[in-house]
């Protein structure tokens, strides 16, 4: 079958080798494929060509090595009750490898025609203490940074290296674009990187912190990482071979802070001032719903959200814990309908088109947990509210790193504290009581308030009990019949 490539691509709306590389991306991975790279693609198409993105993978040249013989186009195939609906995306011009050639990607960002370095590098990326939001300066990628800057590993390296690079060669400083899930993520970004530029350099601290814009954003769509199957379907589809096509939702949204100094393209996104409720409304409702369904879901043996979704008794506790406990702890956003939305919501995890794993949601769950659990529970606890099935969630999380499952089979769990994580069960043994006190002591998860707090406790232990004895499924069916 033929490949891919600008040759063999009759659809492309517009000729990509034209357009000027104005975005630098790093962690080019399904997600930003599937949304930014979607949305500046239409701009391109459009006919504004300043905006191309050269994108940078901070770890495996996979995401290279699949593109660069079809000139880094790939697939969007997007489903709905529809169907599946596919378009070739060719707003990515290229894919450096950082580990391979860091000075190359600092060159890159110092491009005079980059504006805007944005990222998806994961939660874990920004190497800062999710619990307090504050760099982790005894992270082992900081303290190698801080020891070789001109070879950084760490994005936070990366964007300092290649600001002071700018400031001393007078181009005009970088937009940092964090498209990430962390909560207030311009300002997260922007407190870590100034804090990291200020250990290298007092001055360039200053020059951060007065200098350089990191707007805040909301991003949402459902990005599956993509299969075998995926690959065959799409191909079949589209009569031509593609080594990494990426399948995702019809739904999209966007919300950033208006906030371009050097400029930005005109995205089909919604510009605000202020972001904060949108980040809210998603990180808690989509986000923490996600997170809590697929522990529960993995534990109860299902292997994608639209299983869970299909399972009476997880979807009675995913409606509740939205209805119930979340929503009450929402400012709504400006023009949102957010019964609307939630219905919304419910209806993309039925999907039966996606095929998103509960094992891929389940990792890395201490960098999640805070801005998709704990922050409800603070805000429900303050109104002496129940938090029954938020704290099930949390619960559910402990099982989950125990690392075994409800059969005596090993979990492969993924998250930069699994050592830690799997030391502390094992000593507590299958015992809540011992359990839950053990896990809720990382501080960089739970802060020292939760966990000083009885009525928390309580819950989570009393929810990890009945996980460990009765099982995910029973648990969930107890949950329906006490809260119906
Ligand atoms: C998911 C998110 O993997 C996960 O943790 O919860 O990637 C989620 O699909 C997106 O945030 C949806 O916008």
């Amino acid at each position: 079958m033929t490949r891919l490539s600008l040759p063999t691509c009759r659809t492309l709306g517009y000729d990509p080798s034209l357009a000027e590389i104005g975005i630098v991306h790093l962690g080019v991975g399904a997600f930003h494929r599937a949304h930014q790279a979607d949305y500046t693609d239409a701009v391109l198409a459009r006919g504004d060509r300043r905006w191309a993105i050269l994108g940078a993978s901070l770890r495996s040249p996979e995401t290279r090595d699949a593109l660069q013989a079809q000139d880094y186009l790939y697939t969007l195939a997007q489903s709905d009750q529809s169907g599946e609906h596919c378009r070739v995306i060719a707003a990515l011009r290229g894919v450096l490898v950082a580990p391979e050639n860091p000075q190359g990607l600092i060159e890159a960002m110092c491009l005079p025609s980059v504006k805007i370095v944005s990222l998806t590098v994961t939660e874990k990326g920004y190497c800062h203490d999710p619990a307090s939001g504050e760099l982790n300066e005894q992270h082992p990628d900081i303290l190698h940074d801080l020891a070789n800057p001109d070879s950084p590993r760490s994005a936070p390296g990366f964007l300092v290296e290649a600001m002071r690079a700018r400031k001393a060669r007078g181009l005009p400083p970088l937009t940092v674009l964090c498209c990430d899930n962390l909560p207030a993520n311009g300002r997260t970004v922007a407190r870590v990187v100034t804090r990291l530029a200020a250990l290298r350099n007092p001055d360039l601290g200053r020059y951060v912190a007065d200098h350089v814009a990191f707007p805040a954003t909301m991003v949402d769509r459902i990005v599956p990482a993509t299969t075998e199957a995926d690959r065959a379907r799409i191909a079949a589809a589209t009569g031509l071979e593609d080594s990494w096509p990426v399948v995702t939702e019809v739904f999209t949204d966007w919300v950033i802070e208006d906030n371009f100094p050097q400029g930005r393209p005109d995205w089909a996104a919604r510009f605000v001032t202020d972001i904060a409720p949108f980040e809210t409304m998603k990180l808690r409702l989509l986000n923490g719903a996600h997170s809590s369904m697929s522990y529960l879901g993995y534990l109860a043996g299902h292997e994608t959200i639209a299983d869970c979704m299909q399972d009476p008794v997880l979807a009675h506790f995913v409606s509740h814990l939205m209805n119930r406990e979340v929503t009450q702890t929402l400012a709504v956003p400006p023009g949102t309908d957010v019964s609307a939305y939630k219905q919304a919501l419910l209806d993309r995890f039925r999907n039966p088109g996606l095929r998103h794993r509960t094992r891929q949601i389940a990792m890395d769950g201490s960098q999640k947990l805070p801005q998709r659990l704990l922050g409800t529970i603070r805000d429900r606890l303050k109104a002496a509210a129940p938090i029954d099935a938020l704290a099930l969630g949390v619960a559910a999380w402990m099982r989950y790193v125990t690392g075994i499952d409800e059969a005596g089979g090993a979990i492969d769990v993924r998250d930069p504290l699994r050592d830690e994580l799997r030391a502390r069960a094992d000593a507590a043994g299958p015992d809540a009581r011992r359990l839950a006190p053990a896990l809720l002591g990382i501080e960089t998860i739970f802060g020292t308030d939760l966990p000083a707090d009885p009525r928390f406790t309580a819950a989570v232990t009393a929810a990890l009990d009945s996980l460990i004895r009765l099982g995910s499924r029973r648990t969930c069916e107890t949950f329906r019949s006490i809260h119906p």
